[in-house]
């Protein structure tokens, strides 16, 4: 029972769901609530301006001491500051939506909520919704019903900007996830995970046979791959569009900025890459990652664990392999093969220890033959206020920050 989540028009559990649709209706804006909801009286509202300095290190610093963990918690998530400008600054976000509660007393920042603006595709229907992320409650307030005020009080602020529907992500069970999938791991430092604690040498196995086995070429091999450049992102956006279009959960990238801003690559940050055709000059494919390491909690050794991510990528399928649906298949198999074993050489060249992805899109087909193995976490799908019909891990085409 979810004294929260029952009040909210989210699926409830064992609902079934018969039509897509809101749960609840729109609402013209002069009938939204217009004062923020209340805090316990030791607490106030703020907005944290990521463009000051100071603030996105108070950001970054709450959330590197109290974020996301792993169930043991051996690890946990350290977003960097130049991270999170980037994945709170796509075009059309709004300061109102990167909400803070700091303590009235001294002004030290406990809580934060964020939303930014995107355009979602589930099934038919194109939502411009808000995705919530970076929810963060210091652990010395735990369990104070802070979570549930913090949510309210994005959703009003959605609310006032005519947004009636948003997305997030969660490694927990709520009411109720459109899709869950599992994350996968790719050792690229087998040694320095297995002195973490991230992963274990099997009773059959030595160190020396895994860094055999996790061994990956010097070189990309795929005739024609490049960095990715801005003036890439007419070309990326039709391609990425278009192969995001066999999903049945996945963003629209409506304008070469969304592709600039999200795909072009920025330093530390995202790592992008096309493949150029030899002859015509046509991108064919791309394929991008993002760093996210983890800090590695009471090791004596190591400190942090640099890990890469899975994001977006997208091939071209030739005509003679789309005529038919088992050619367009193998097709894609051997392709995204090849391309993501080239990815993870890039992030081996890149110092990553491990390359990380979720079993989403077209990923199963390469997990296996490129040595990714199943991890204990899961990341659940939701929608707020959309009834939606369950998503298979295959079809979900969105990749959460
Ligand atoms: S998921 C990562 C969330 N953050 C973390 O896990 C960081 C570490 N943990 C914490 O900081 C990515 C705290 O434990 C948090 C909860 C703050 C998580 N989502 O204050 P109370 C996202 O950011 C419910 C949603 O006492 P707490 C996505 C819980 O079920 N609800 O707990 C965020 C319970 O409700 P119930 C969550 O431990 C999406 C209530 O909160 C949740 O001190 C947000 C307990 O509150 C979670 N991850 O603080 C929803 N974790 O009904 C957006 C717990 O079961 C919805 N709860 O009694 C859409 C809004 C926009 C709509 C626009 C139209
Ligand atoms: C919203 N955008 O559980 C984010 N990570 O498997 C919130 N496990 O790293 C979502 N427990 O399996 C948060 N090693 C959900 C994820 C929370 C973090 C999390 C998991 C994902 C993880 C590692 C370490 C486990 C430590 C003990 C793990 C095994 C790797 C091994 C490599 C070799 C092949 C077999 C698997």
């Amino acid at each position: 029972d979810h004294k929260f989540w029952n009040t909210q028009p989210v699926l409830q559990h064992g609902e079934n769901v018969t039509e897509e649709g809101p749960i609840d209706p729109a609402v013209p804006r002069d009938q939204v609530q217009q004062e923020p909801y209340s805090l316990p009286k030791e607490f106030e509202w703020c907005e944290v301006d990521i463009q000051d300095d100071k603030q996105i290190i108070e950001l970054y610093q709450l959330l590197t001491m109290n974020y996301v963990e792993d169930d043991d918690a051996q690890f946990r998530f350290d977003y960097s500051a130049p991270f999170l400008k980037w994945a709170l600054q796509p075009p059309g976000w709004r300061k109102s939506w990167h909400v803070g509660v700091r303590v009235s007393s001294n002004k030290k920042l406990v809580a934060f909520i964020s939303g930014i603006p995107a355009a979602v595709r589930s099934h038919k229907t194109l939502h411009h919704l808000t995705e919530i992320n970076y929810l963060c409650v210091h652990k010395k307030l735990r369990s104070k019903r802070l979570a549930p005020v913090l949510i309210k009080e994005i959703t009003r602020r959605s609310h006032l900007e005519g947004v009636f529907q948003a997305a997030y992500t969660g490694g927990i069970v709520l009411p109720t996830p459109i899709a869950t999938c599992r994350y996968y791991h790719r050792s690229l430092n087998p040694k320095k995970l297995v002195e973490c604690n991230f992963s274990r040498v099997p009773r059959n196995s030595t160190i020396s046979a895994m860094v055999k086995k996790f061994k990956v070429a010097e070189q990309p091999s795929t005739p024609g791959l490049r960095e990715m450049k801005p003036e890439d992102a007419t070309q990326v956006r039709e391609l990425l569009n278009k192969y995001l279009s066999k999903f049945d959960v996945a963003p629209v990238f409506e304008t070469d900025d969304d592709v600039c801003h999200w795909l072009a690559p920025t330093p530390e940050v995202v790592w992008s890459y096309v493949v150029e055709d030899t002859k015509t000059h046509r991108i064919t494919d791309f394929f991008s990652f993002y760093t996210l390491p983890s800090s590695v909690i009471g090791n004596d050794k190591h400190k942090s664990l640099n890990a890469a991510y899975m994001f977006y990528y997208a091939i071209d399928i030739p005509e003679k392999e789309a005529a038919d649906s088992y050619d367009t298949a193998r097709y894609t198999k051997q392709r995204l093969t090849e391309l993501m074993r080239d990815a993870l050489v890039l992030a081996k060249q890149a110092d990553f220890d491990v390359f990380n992805a979720l079993n989403l899109m077209d990923n199963s087909m390469f997990i296996d033959d490129l040595k990714f193995g199943p991890g204990d976490g899961y990341l659940n799908y939701y929608l707020y206020n959309w009834k939606c019909r369950d998503i298979k891990p295959h079809k979900v085409g969105l990749v959460m920050l």
